[in-house]
């Protein structure tokens, strides 16, 4: 049955205006009894902080689904192309406080529950966020989430629902411990289960080739086993305007049961079935670079594309349009090459179950899908061995073949070399013969993007330089950018009602307009109060850092902070050697020149990295040493928080002085806490690698702190053969610092305990930390100088803020829609 009238005139019939969910202090009230008592059955007596929590979520979830109804009615009346984000993994971080503030009711929402004797920032606290992502790449696809919502632009986010999201860190004797991350245990009062949503996605088995009746050349699937997968829709809300939908697909068995093997009495085989299904959107494979091929995450990436798409076409479909529009009605951007099976998958339905041509098909997929890249780690780019991906995908590794042998074909006819068409093939022929998803995605996209200037330069000139060579066109850049909505607004209110009082609150949706600030600068009432608002976040982040560790630190330090993923590409214990150097000159009593500090850490390591797992051992072990040392803890303290996720974050970020972003040149794609540190007023220490290299070109070289190589001196340095060892040699205070690392001072005794670190650093240092090393110390001791002059430094950090207008992900979504997906936004005014 069609329904042509607008949600508004439902309720109009029914003259009671009964469509509005109010937004005033008494509507919020009333609702949320309402839900406490009739959706949660609860008697004031007996209600738990979760109940309180779910009542008041379910009374702005209320709100948030009005918003993103109206939202779909305008977008239909637009006709409009519409996006669809494929993403493996999403960090929305909490939604309540973020959807009161688009709705822009935090006032009425505090009011509501302080009459009723209780405190929003309690029920703030109690909500668990869905760390459905691992990073930098699941947190990017949430900030264009926000974006996307904020500027209008029809579009769907679609992933999946993770039962457990990624591990919960806990330390235990310094070392990285893991834990499963329920983030469901209490519900989700935030998603939508749409059970009549569902889609049957099949694996294994093998293809039957026939021609037909019409004498059509006809492929048929004959899967080993199906599985259905599920919606759940969770709204995400721009602000002042429209909502969109993150849709997550859960697995689920066809059939609850087995009947066959049921009627025979095995109930418990039964049962294992049903099970079996729904491992696939068990847990998170918390892996944050290294891609290890293992049969269930290209599971995962296949069902959840598939079933996406057979939303889509069903979307299309369903309002009476022809697939071979389908182009035109939606782009679908890659998140990477995780949901790259999809350009596969695409063909596949189109071809074998709606009979198109293949020309065809193959024409409005290369149309359809865009590619952002995220990774130059050659450990990092997804292979699929071609073994695997035939037994799991047993179709569309026939189709790959196809392509790439078109692909190939054209290669050669256009003169390309034996060696530049192996290089370029699908199919990686060295070794185990295993399918490129790069190539894959780049061939079958009519845009490939990296994440930063510096990123998509590298990403031409090497990893698809051939592929640059030959479609110079397809080529582009979008830099990544942050919500300073979540990541200013929301968490930073002290800077936030600053920034506000002085230049009015149009920067929410143009961040361009903080250059206003730069007048502001030097000018010392307005400096006073700055640093009073940093040093209130100081303190409350003291205050966590005390609950969360134990640890006493002083609000008054420079807090120098490192928060991201542990990785040896990131050099944490680059910052690590440098503490080390510190310590010991404070032990040798030459104190001078050194700045009061607090170095903060936090990050997970994947459970399988032991590397990384033991540059946390290092950290915690410094820490243990430093913070007990009478002697040495009136100088430096040292902090690993355990279990960094986005609630966390928002509390770092605006108690920041200092930034780390030390990664060696060439390996951060591009990098987000850099932005958000700055945003927060906080200045960067870093190299020209990633968005590094955009952030100084904004804010100005005097007001960052640049050190250590380029990557062409990298290039240099390793082309002349690197020699770590030598600089061990040659520089006595780097050796005095290594040699500690086996001191019984740092281990109490275990003196072997960081050998593998001293090794690696010794013999290989694939980062060349000791090459860097100098040039960080002394950068250092510029830092400790300007933190000595508070005007300056005060200066600089508002110059930071006032410069960051390009690092809004409106400015990212805004890019997209120009350069990538030829779409303007449709803007809901109410
Ligand atoms: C990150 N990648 C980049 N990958 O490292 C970072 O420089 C960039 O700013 C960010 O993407 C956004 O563009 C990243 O976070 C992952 O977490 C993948 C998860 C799945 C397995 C492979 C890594």
């Amino acid at each position: 049955k069609k329904h042509n009238r607008s949600i508004e005139s439902y309720f109009e019939s029914l003259g009671t205006g009964a469509g509005e969910v109010g937004l005033s202090k008494e509507d919020i009230t009333k609702d949320f009894l309402h839900k406490l008592f009739y959706h949660l059955g609860r008697v004031p007596a007996l209600t738990t902080s979760n109940d309180i929590y779910t009542a008041m979520a379910l009374t702005i979830r209320d709100r948030a689904l009005r918003k993103f109804v109206r939202s779909i009615e305008k977008f239909t009346q637009q006709d409009a192309r519409g996006i669809a984000y494929f993403s493996a993994e999403y960090l929305p971080g909490p939604h309540l406080g973020n959807n009161l503030l688009n709705l822009e009711i935090v006032d009425e929402t505090k009011a509501a529950l302080t009459e009723l004797g209780l405190d929003l920032d309690e029920l703030l606290d109690e909500e668990e966020e869905p760390g459905l992502g691992n990073g930098g790449l699941g947190r990017l696809a949430s900030c264009f989430m926000d974006s996307l919502a904020t500027l209008g632009i029809p579009s769907i986010a679609y992933g999946i629902r993770y039962e457990f999201g990624i591990f919960k860190q806990e330390i235990r004797e310094g070392w990285q411990m893991e834990t499963t991350d329920k983030w469901l245990h209490n519900g989700n009062p935030w998603e939508v289960m749409r059970p009549e949503i569902s889609y049957v996605v099949k694996f294994g088995g093998r293809t039957e080739h026939s021609t037909n009746g019409q004498n059509r050349y006809q492929v048929d699937w004959l899967p080993e086993s199906e599985i259905k997968g599920t919606a759940y829709d969770t709204p995400i809300l721009g602000y002042q305007s429209n909502g969109i939908i993150m849709r997550l697909w859960k697995a689920e068995a066809v059939e609850s049961f087995d009947f066959s093997v049921y009627n025979m009495g095995d109930y418990y085989r039964a049962v294992e079935k049903k099970l079996r299904s729904e491992n696939i959107t068990k847990v998170l494979y918390p892996n944050d670079e290294n891609l290890s091929g293992k049969e269930l995450r290209l599971k995962q990436q296949y069902f959840f594309v598939s079933c996406s798409l057979q939303d889509m076409i069903n979307l299309h479909t369903t309002q009476g349009r022809e697939l071979k529009n389908f182009h035109e009605k939606f782009a679908i951007q890659l998140n990477d090459t995780h949901p790259s099976i999809a350009v596969a998958e695409l063909m596949r339905l189109f071809v074998d179950e709606h009979e198109m041509e293949w020309d065809e098909a193959w024409d409005i997929t290369r149309n359809t899908f865009a590619y952002t890249n995220h990774t130059l780690l050659p450990e990092a780019l997804e292979k699929w061995a071609v073994s695997l991906l035939g037994r799991i995908l047993p179709r569309h590794l026939e189709i790959i073949y196809e392509i790439n042998s078109r692909f190939l074909e054209e290669l050669r006819d256009k003169g390309f070399s034996g060696d530049q068409i192996a290089r370029m093939s699908l199919i990686d022929e060295n070794g185990e013969p295993s399918v490129r998803m790069a190539h894959l995605a780049t061939v079958g996209s009519f845009k490939v993007n990296g994440v930063s200037e510096l990123h998509s330069r590298l990403l031409k000139s090497q990893v698809l330089n051939d592929f640059a060579g030959l479609w110079p066109q397809k080529f582009t850049n979008v830099t990544n950018g942050v919500t300073h909505r979540r990541f200013l607004a929301m968490s930073n209110p002290g800077l936030a009602n600053l920034i506000s009082e002085k230049i009015g609150e149009g920067w929410l949706t143009d961040l361009t307009s903080f250059k206003e600030l730069e007048k502001l600068a030097e000018n010392e009432d307005f400096q006073k109060r700055w640093r009073e608002v940093k040093l209130q976040n100081k303190q409350a982040l003291t205050q966590f850092i005390k609950e969360q560790t134990g640890v006493t630190v002083d609000p008054e330090m420079l807090f120098d902070v490192q928060v991201k993923r542990i990785h040896e590409y990131k050099r944490q214990h680059l910052m690590v050697l440098h503490i080390i150097d510190l310590y010991l000159r404070i032990k040798d009593g030459k104190t001078e020149n050194i700045a009061a500090s607090t170095f903060i850490f936090a990050g997970k390591a994947a459970p399988g990295y032991f590397l990384a797992k033991l540059i946390i051992r290092l950290i915690t072990a410094v820490a243990e040493l430093v913070n007990e040392d009478e002697e040495v803890n009136r100088f430096i303290k040292v902090v690993f928080l355990p279990n960094f996720n986005v609630k966390q974050a928002q509390r770092i970020y605006p108690a920041a002085d200092l930034s780390e972003q030390i990664s060696m040149a060439g390996k951060e794609a591009s990098g987000t806490g850099n932005m958000k540190f700055a945003l927060n007023g906080a200045l960067t220490i870093g190299t020209l690698d990633g968005a590094n290299v955009e952030i100084r070109e904004e804010v100005g070289e005097e007001n960052f702190f640049l050190f250590g190589q380029t990557t062409e001196e990298i290039q240099q340095t390793r082309n002349e053969g690197y020699r770590p060892y030598q600089y061990y040699e040659e520089n006595p205070k780097l050796k005095k610092v290594l040699d500690f690392l086996s001191s019984e001072e740092l281990t109490k005794g275990d003196t072997e305990l960081f050998k593998p670190l001293y090794h690696n650093l010794l013999q290989q240092d694939p980062y060349q930390l000791l090459k860097d090393f100098d040039s960080y110390c002394s950068k250092k001791e510029e830092v400790f100088k300007l933190w000595n002059d508070k005007k300056e430094w005060t200066k600089k950090s508002i110059l930071n803020v006032a410069r960051m207008g390009k690092f809004s992900s409106d400015r990212s979504i805004r890019d997209y829609c120009e350069k990538i997906w030829n779409v303007k936004p449709v803007k809901l005014k109410e």
